[in-house]
């Protein structure tokens, strides 16, 4: 290091007065260009980050100024889609109200319909049965015609001197019907059932003289076609007609039980209401005994009806 130093001030160093003053005011220069040159670059520092920083800011401001932009229009679209929805809601709500109402209306209308409907199951369930009565009457009504047909016509037969006596094999005359004298335990019902099978029904009795005839063969109980099934003590016979002449056992009819809505014959001919479902062994059918042909020739006439 001495050496050196000897060195530079073997090379600048001129006389002493003078080159110092250089020295000093190259130093000086040199000094002051140094620190010019810090200086400026210094400056050209904080003018580089002072610019870099502007422009930072300025990008920060742009996106912040985007996102205020972006926000803003996200914030106007959330407005606008409160304010459809709020209008949806409105709408829906006058919607509810109107169903509601709707709905009121159509439970009275409801209600309405079922008081309808009630009366006019009411209304047809009375039609029903009247329409029923109706074709009972209807049908009894034509019964008893064909039955008097029936009589009519074997009397004109008879007034044209014919004899009414046929009778089916197994069937018994009198007068002008036929009997049959059936065997086999049976209720009233199914006694019916079974002299409608022979083409004849439960009989009827109208005089002393038929009762004699059925006495004579009869020797147990049997059903007869008397009844008051329809109103209790209203006796009506299977040809539709009240009763005339009566036969009944003593106290009777008495309904025992009050459950004798149909008629028996005792062994000793005489009648007793009895329980409908009792099982008798016998059952007397009749039906019109058919004519021969006439003593006189005749115009051509209908074919007898064999049934009563
Ligand atoms: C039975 C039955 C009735 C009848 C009485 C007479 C107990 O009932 O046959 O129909 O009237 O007898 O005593
Ligand atoms: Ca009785």
């Amino acid at each position: 290091m001495a050496i050196e130093e000897n060195q530079y001030s073997d090379v600048f160093e001129p006389e002493p007065s003078r080159k110092r003053c250089c020295r000093l005011g190259t130093q000086f220069a040199l000094f002051v260009l140094l620190t010019a040159a810090l200086w400026a670059g210094l400056m050209t520092l904080l003018l580089l980050w002072h610019w870099d920083t502007v422009r930072n800011l300025k990008q920060v401001e742009d996106t912040a100024a985007q996102n205020v932009s972006l926000v803003s229009k996200d914030l106007q679209k959330y407005q606008s889609d409160q304010m459809a929805q709020k209008l949806q809601a409105v709408h829906l709500e006058q919607n509810v109200q109107a169903l509601q109402a709707e709905q009121k209306q159509m439970k009275s209308q409801d209600s309405h319909l079922v008081r309808n409907l009630q009366r006019m199951q009411e209304d047809l369930t009375q039609a029903k049965s009247l329409s029923l009565n109706e074709r009972r009457t209807v049908s009894d009504l034509l019964e008893k015609l064909q039955e008097e047909v029936a009589k009519l016509w074997v009397e004109i037969r008879m007034a044209n001197g014919s004899t009414c006596n046929t009778c089916p094999e197994g069937w018994l005359n009198f007068q002008q019907k036929c009997y049959y004298f059936g065997e086999g335990t049976k209720r009233w019902l199914q006694a019916r059932f079974a002299c409608s099978d022979l083409e004849g029904r439960l009989v009827s009795i109208h005089s002393q003289e038929e009762q004699d005839f059925l006495n004579k063969h009869v020797s147990k109980d049997a059903w007869i076609g008397l009844q008051d099934l329809d109103v209790e003590g209203e006796f009506i016979w299977m040809d539709g007609s009240p009763v005339s002449y009566s036969n009944w056992l003593q106290g009777e009819p008495n309904n025992a039980g009050s459950d004798e809505d149909c008629v028996m014959m005792r062994g000793s001919g005489h009648w007793n209401d009895a329980f409908c479902r009792s099982q008798l062994d016998t059952w007397v059918c009749e039906r019109l005994a058919t004519c021969g042909p006439p003593a006189l020739p005749t115009s051509e006439a209908p074919t007898p009806r064999h049934t009563l």
